[in-house]
């Protein structure tokens, strides 16, 4: 054996016997910090397994588009994924009960929401092989006009962004038209006149510069909504203890740490966006009992559709 050889046998066999890589995708881009948060829990796992697990973060959709992230880590394509949890209402109403119109417009009671949500959903995933590993929420949701709203009636007619059947509801109920547009692609919509309005954080509205193409941001803060991250029951079962011990400790650190980004996020951001020209305004009590009474028609639906166990949630939550 020369002095190549051998250096180059020793790396064989200083690798793990069984290290593994990890597709991960994302519907969000680099700049969100959602991802940054991901990123950031690969790095922890990667550490925690001296590179036994690696993961790698496809971000903005450019793996799977957004609605086909789910059915992806279910059919074993990729072990784990991110997307916006109530995307799966159509599933069932209980993923979709943080995108309720004034159920829980706080961190503090998103998170007591989501304990209510987290054991039910996680009864609803397994029957389809999937684990949640960490959700994160979303900055509280605002509204994104070109001119100022004081009433819930001046929506009329608009066309609106949305991201979730939801926002397509309260579009419909605000009397303005419904677009279906992911948030990598909210600034060509916009530029485009596909869209003229939309509800979102003031994270999605300053990483799509929203001052480009509207001067109105109005704080209604009407409900927090969730990316959740989950993972192949299979996939997960695979990996020795010690690494499935890593993959839950980054992913708990993860969630904690997501829920301060996001908390910090909603300050900064709106300060972005007012530094770049923006008026900021919070809700006028006509827009906010308009907004208040589609809120209210929109939870009458989803009582209608909900299960026992989906209507457990918000009892829990009430408590
Ligand atoms: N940003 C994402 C989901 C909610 C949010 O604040 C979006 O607008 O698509």
């Amino acid at each position: 054996m020369n002095k190549f050889t051998i250096v180059a046998a020793s790396a064989v066999f200083a690798m793990p016997a069984f290290a593994e890589d990890w597709d991960m995708p994302t519907p969000y881009g680099d700049s969100t910090f959602h991802t940054q948060n991901i990123s950031q829990f690969a790095k922890d796992v990667s550490a925690a397994t001296n590179g036994d697990l690696n993961i790698t973060i496809h971000s903005a959709g450019s793996l799977f588009p957004h609605g086909e992230i789910k059915n992806a880590v279910r059919s074993r394509q990729v072990p784990l994924g991110e997307f916006f949890l109530s995307t799966l209402s159509n599933e069932d109403a209980a993923y979709g009960v943080d995108s309720q119109p004034f159920v829980a417009t706080s961190y503090e009671d998103a998170a007591k929401l989501w304990s209510a949500q987290k054991p039910v959903i996680t009864e609803l995933l397994a029957e389809q092989g999937l684990m949640p590993l960490f959700s994160v929420p979303w900055p509280a949701q605002g509204l994104y006009t070109k001119n100022e709203i004081t009433a819930v009636e001046q929506l009329n007619g608009l066309r609106f962004r949305a991201y979730n059947a939801a926002l397509e509801e309260f579009a419909a109920l605000a009397g303005a038209a419904p677009v279906q547009v992911e948030a990598p692609d909210i600034p060509q919509a916009f530029s485009t006149g596909q869209v003229d309005a939309m509800i979102t954080s003031p994270s999605t509205g300053a990483n799509s510069k929203a001052w480009d193409f509207v001067s109105n941001y109005n704080a209604i803060d009407a409900w927090v909504p969730k990316n959740i991250v989950v993972v192949n029951k299979r996939m997960f079962d695979g990996l020795s203890a010690e690494t499935q011990q890593a993959v839950l400790d980054a992913a708990q650190a993860a969630e904690t740490r997501g829920w301060e980004m996001s908390a910090e996020e909603a300050t900064a951001k709106t300060a972005v966006m007012a530094d770049n020209g923006m008026t900021i305004s919070t809700p006028t009590d006509a827009l906010k009992s308009g907004l208040q009474a589609i809120g209210a028609t929109m939870l009458e639906t989803w009582n209608a559709k909900a299960s026992d166990a989906a209507k457990s949630i918000i009892a829990t939550y009430n408590q």
